[in-house]
């Protein structure tokens, strides 16, 4: 059963993101109503508030790296939170803020899960790999790094957060929906093995037979961890995010993806990072948003279980 204690973490910060603007994200979600949207399906809501850190300079980066300082401060306050509400039985719903902070969030996750012995699976929606590093990168801007991080590579303010470097395996991610790469991910996803079902894999067999592939393996013993860039949805849908990326999911693809998620019941903790209401129209992508976290909370369920009744899939 999906842990129905859950607490929203406002992270309102862009000092990971190359376009300013994800700061506001928390608000916008809390506009379009996620705490609604989620205590309809029975949950115990808690909105923790937004978390305090460091400004954004708007500096160049130094030595590959935009802002690495004020990086580093909020993702070891985002990982205490996290990692706090983990340990008080609750389920996580970060809400950012740029994906640097998957940095955090996800330490604090994949340090919960050696503590009680659960297996971890991340699933990475987005139209990026995150995977860069100083060298690599064409841009300095570390929310293109976070996976390049939690797999232990990266400097050590930003490795060490969850205790062990690294804080995961590339084994125990899987991304979903990516189309944009750079020349150095490309090898460097290949030289890791990270499983990756982009866009093209999606269109050739189909999001229904791409989330079974994702979702395999997943038990009783699984915690999930879902990190929902919402620059993976399609910009025609999802216009408020800094890196649009045309060639996206379309609304019911990523709705399947949500809903099959909620079927396997194993949801543990969650990532809205990326949307920027700078950038949106009339909060419609922050509305999509939630309608995504409404199927990931088994929206679907009901009607689910009255078709299988009637014999009918
Ligand atoms: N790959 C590019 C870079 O490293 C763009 C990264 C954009 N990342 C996000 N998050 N928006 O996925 O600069
Ligand atoms: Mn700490
Ligand atoms: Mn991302
Ligand atoms: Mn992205």
């Amino acid at each position: 059963m999906t842990n129905l204690n859950v607490s929203l973490i406002g992270a309102p910060t862009d000092v990971g993101a190359g376009t300013r603007g994800a700061s506001m994200g928390p608000e916008a979600l809390r506009v379009a109503d996620i705490r609604a949207a989620i205590a309809a399906f029975g949950a115990d809501v808690r909105d923790c508030g937004d978390l305090a850190g460091p400004a954004n300079p708007n500096l160049p980066a130094v030595d590959g790296f935009r802002h690495l300082h004020e990086v580093a401060q909020w993702n070891e306050i985002l990982h205490d939170a996290v990692y706090a509400e983990l340990c008080a039985g609750r389920l996580p719903v970060m809400l950012g803020g740029d994906h640097c902070l998957a940095i955090g969030s996800i330490s604090a996750v994949a340090r919960h899960c050696r503590t009680v012995g659960k297996k971890l699976l991340v699933l990475w929606f987005d139209a990026h790999a995150d995977l860069n590093t100083a060298t690599m990168t064409p841009s300095g801007n570390i929310h293109g790094m976070p996976v390049a991080c939690l797999c232990g590579h990266g400097p050590d303010v930003l490795t060490r957060i969850g205790g062990n470097i690294p804080a995961m395996l590339p084994s125990e991610i899987r991304q979903i929906g990516i189309r944009s790469v750079d020349e150095g991910e490309k090898r460097f996803l290949c030289e890791l093995g990270v499983e990756v079902f982009d866009m093209r894999y999606i269109d050739e067999v189909g999001m229904r037979a791409v989330m079974e592939q994702a979702l395999a393996g997943v038990d009783e013993n699984t915690h999930l961890h879902v990190s929902l860039d919402v620059d993976f949805l399609d910009p025609t849908i999802a216009p408020g995010v800094g890196t649009t990326v045309r060639g996206g999911p379309t609304y019911r693809e990523a709705e399947l993806c949500m809903e099959m998620i909620a079927d396997t019941d194993q949801l543990a903790s969650l990532d809205i990072v990326e949307l920027n209401p700078a950038l949106d129209h009339r909060n419609m992508t922050a509305e999509l948003a939630v309608d995504l976290v409404e199927s990931l909370f088994g929206k679907s369920t009901l009607m689910r279980m009255h078709r299988q009744t009637r014999g009918n899939r």
